[in-house]
C-alpha cells in the first residue's frame, strides 16, 4: 500500500478512447488490467472523465469546413479540432466497461463548457479556470501523484505538467498510459514533463 498523501490519477479511460470510439488511441484499451491491479494499492484515486456537450469548441464539426485533427486559434490558445467524443451522456463518454470504477472515490469531469477545452485534470485550457481537484487533494493531504491513462501526449501530459506546477510531486507510469503523437506531440509532451520536473516510470 501506498502512503496516505499518495494519489493515483487515472486519466480519461473511457471508451471513445479506445479502439472503437471516436477518437480512439491505438492500444488505449491494453492498459485497463494494470490500472484496475495499480488502483489496489493506493487510499486515493481519482478518475477523469472528458465530458464534453455536444456544440463543444473543440470538436471540428462545429467549425464550418474544418477537419478534425487540423488547428484552430481559439481566445484562450491555439486548440485541435478533434473528431466529435465524450458527448455528455454518450456511450463514448463512459468509463472502458473493464475499467473497475467502484475503486475511484472521486470522478473529475472536465470539458463542459461549450466555449473552452480541458485536457488538464487541473485547469482548462486558458490555464487558468480551476476544476476543483486540487482543492479536493489539498484538503485530503496529498502531496504526491501518480498518473495512467488516455492519452499521454494530451490529457496525461497537461495533467502533470500542471500538477507539477502547482507543487506536487509527479510520476507518470509510461506502461499505463498511451499517446496519439498527432505530429510528433508525443515526443514535445515528453519534453515538457521532463522540463516540469515530471518523473517518468
Ligand atoms: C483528450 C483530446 C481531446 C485526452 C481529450 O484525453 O487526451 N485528447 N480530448
Ligand atoms: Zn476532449
Amino acid at each position: 500500500m501506498r502512503a496516505a498523501n499518495d494519489a493515483l490519477i487515472v486519466i480519461d479511460v473511457q471508451n471513445d478512447f479506445c479502439p472503437g470510439g471516436a477518437l480512439a488511441v491505438d492500444g488505449g484499451d491494453q492498459i485497463v488490467a494494470g490500472i484496475n491491479a495499480l488502483m489496489g494499492d493506493f487510499s486515493c484515486v481519482v478518475m477523469t472523465q472528458d465530458w464534453h456537450p455536444a456544440d463543444h469548441a473543440s470538436f471540428a464539426s462545429n467549425h464550418a469546413g474544418a477537419d478534425p485533427y487540423s488547428m484552430l486559434d481559439m481566445a484562450y490558445g491555439p486548440q485541435v479540432l478533434w473528431p466529435d467524443h465524450c458527448v455528455i451522456g454518450s456511450t463514448g463518454a463512459q468509463f472502458h466497461a473493464d475499467l473497475d470504477v467502484d475503486q475511484a472515490q472521486m470522478i473529475v469531469r472536465k470539458g463542459y463548457r461549450a466555449g473552452i477545452d480541458s485536457y488538464s485534470a487541473f485547469f482548462e485550457n486558458d490555464h487558468k479556470t480551476p476544476t476543483g481537484l486540487d482543492g479536493y487533494l489539498r484538503t485530503r493531504g496529498i502531496d504526491r501523484l501518480t498518473m495512467v491513462g488516455l492519452a499521454t501526449d494530451f490529457c496525461v501530459n497537461f495533467s502533470a505538467q500542471d500538477a507539477a506546477g502547482l507543487g506536487y510531486q509527479v510520476t507518470v507510469e509510461r506502461d499505463l498510459c498511451r499517446a496519439i503523437d498527432l505530429d510528433g506531440s508525443l515526443d514535445a509532451a515528453l519534453d515538457a514533463m521532463a522540463k516540469a520536473g515530471v518523473t517518468m516510470a
